[in-house]
């Protein structure tokens, strides 16, 4: 019933009642209708001065499943009895597979044993179960109808207690408006005007019209716009926070990388098995990279081969040219971290010699970078690992930099996801000396997660670059989608990402706030404000 007709029909019957007081539930029951639209219809009664109404609370009895089952099928007790033959028995276990429901059928013989309905004949040596009573009258059911039919009030409370013992019915509190007129009240509706057109105001009719109050809490209709995936959600979140520790974005727009500065730029052996087609995408066409710079892979290949002038000892093996030059799907950000130092190496030399190598006259510039973009890794795929992730990278140069600054930014960056518990691994890596895990407590998953990787980079990747001696350079990655999978409660990757999606999940995915950056957030409103 369409809203108008719905209001019409509620004056008419209010102009009727000779209470002049109309319940908005007894008007909803007896004429089938939902007792939300009669409340909507009130309301907007309301808001032309056409009625008052007062909410009360009225308990209501109402049927349980099991009570509009038995209204159903009838009572168990009944369907035992109705099953037994009118004369003879028959043996327990063949009743009670009778009766479909094993509980029903439990309930129901108990039940129609202590009514007397039914008996255990042993005369025949076995057991049988036989009627006792010749007629019954399933009373159960029949109260249970009236109750479904609103006339509870004709069951004693003795009744009704007893039915609510056996949860065959439960009272709801309810909440409804009784109903009375009030001074604009009439039978006939004027639809009130949604609008003041310029029509109204020129004739001044207007002064007349009744006009529809403003539902403040209407919801907009959504509107049909883009909507950001869960993941730039959170990738969004982390790129602020690396912002607000003063880091800058590096450009990772290029996919396709050199193995140069995927692998043997950060001192990764031309053997190592991340390098083999079972870890890394390597390119058909274009399958090598041309523009590698030439003196800085004669550094690398004496670094790789003998330490170069590193210190180290290098690997002592083979270096070839034709590997660093295979192109890959890069398999890591940090591919880009060594580009920019390499960046930095180079513009510190270009001062260095226009200083004419006179140290004491430059000073070393840190640097802050941070990159979050995609990565490949040819791996066996499972509910957390796809061919390729988002990886987050930030990375550090300076002097004399320590463990301690890497812990402690570390500490400062997941402080600000609000994470506070860390703890820390030691770990492997090609070229990160020491290397860290980085594991913090999950109280939901009530265990310890390791939430990413982090290291100094090794001499022999940054030495090479052309960065100062006391300049170090710290570095620590995670991935993007396993915080946006805790962030939106996933456990499937597959729901997050690929052609699985399900988009309106991506529509209705809520804007990504972590308690503790509501409150950074709050502090820049208020120094803004
Ligand atoms: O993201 C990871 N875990 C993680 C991170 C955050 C999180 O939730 C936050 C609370 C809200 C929950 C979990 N990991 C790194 C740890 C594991 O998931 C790991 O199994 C998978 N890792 C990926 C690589 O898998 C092969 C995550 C990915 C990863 C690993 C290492 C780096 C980056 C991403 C790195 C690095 C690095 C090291 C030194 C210097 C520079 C970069």
């Amino acid at each position: 019933m369409a809203a108008e007709d719905l209001i019409q029909l509620f004056v008419q019957k209010l102009s009727l009642s000779e209470t002049g007081l109309l319940n908005s539930i007894e008007f909803a029951t007896n004429n089938s209708l939902e007792h939300q639209k009669v409340v909507g219809a009130v309301k907007s009664l309301q808001s032309m001065n056409m009625v008052v109404a007062e909410q009360i609370e009225t308990k209501r009895l109402e049927l349980t499943g099991e009570g509009k089952q038995i209204v159903e099928n009838g009572s168990h007790e009944y369907r035992i009895w109705e099953a037994l033959p009118e004369t003879g028995g028959i043996e327990q276990p063949v009743l009670m597979k009778k009766i479909s429901d094993e509980n029903v059928a439990k309930l129901g013989f108990t039940k129609a044993m202590s009514n007397k309905w039914i008996a255990i004949d042993k005369s025949s040596g076995k057991p049988l179960v036989i009627r006792k009573a010749t007629t019954v009258v399933d009373e159960v059911r029949h109260v249970l109808q009236l109750v479904q039919d609103g006339s509870s009030n004709k069951l004693t409370d003795q009744k009704k207690q007893e039915l609510k013992k056996r949860k065959l019915i439960a009272e709801i509190n309810e909440k409804s408006y009784d109903v009375r007129k009030a001074e604009n009240f009439s039978t006939t509706i004027a639809k009130p005007e949604t609008d003041i057109s310029a029509e109204m105001i020129r004739d001044g009719s207007w002064k007349s019209k009744q006009f529809k109050d403003y539902n403040f809490n209407a919801k907009g209709i959504p509107p049909e716009c883009g909507h950001l995936h869960p993941l730039l959600k959170v990738r969004e979140q982390f790129r602020q926070i690396f912002f607000e520790l003063g880091f800058e974005e590096m450009p990772t727009n290029n996919y396709v990388e050199s193995s140069f500065w995927c692998f043997d730029a950060l001192f990764v052996p031309q053997k190592h098995p991340a390098r083999d087609m079972q870890d890394t995408f390597f390119l058909s066409e274009p399958a090598e990279c041309l523009t590698i710079p030439s003196e800085y892979m004669e550094r690398i290949k004496e670094t790789h081969v003998n330490g170069g002038s590193t210190g180290s000892t290098g690997y002592s093996m083979e270096w070839k040219e034709s590997e660093a030059k295979k192109n890959v799907l890069r398999t890591h950000t940090t591919a880009v971290s060594a580009r920019m130092l390499y960046k930095v190496g180079q513009e510190y030399q270009q001062q260095l010699i226009s200083a004419g190598g006179d140290k004491s006259k430059i000073e070393f510039k840190p640097v802050k970078f941070f990159s979050i973009d995609k990565v490949f890794r040819n791996e066996t795929l499972d509910a957390t690992h796809l061919a390729e992730f988002n990886q987050i990278e930030g990375v550090v140069a300076d002097q004399n930099l320590s463990l301690g600054h890497l812990m402690g930014l570390i500490k400062e960056f997941f402080a600000k996801l609000g994470i506070h518990d860390l703890r820390f691994k030691p770990t492997y890596n090609p070229y990160t000396e020491p290397s860290m895990e980085m594991y913090s407590w999950h109280s939901g998953l009530n265990k310890w997660v390791e939430i990413g990787n982090s290291g100094l980079f090794r001499p022999e990747m940054i030495r090479p670059m052309g960065l100062p001696e006391d300049v170090n350079v710290l570095g620590w990655g995670l991935s993007l989608e396993r915080p946006t999978m805790i962030k939106y409660g996933y456990d499937n990757i597959r729901d997050l990402v690929g052609h699985k999606v399900d988009l309106q999940m991506v529509y209705d995915s809520p804007c990504c706030i972590w308690e503790e950056r509501k409150q950074s957030y709050s502090k820049v409103q208020q120094s803004k404000a």
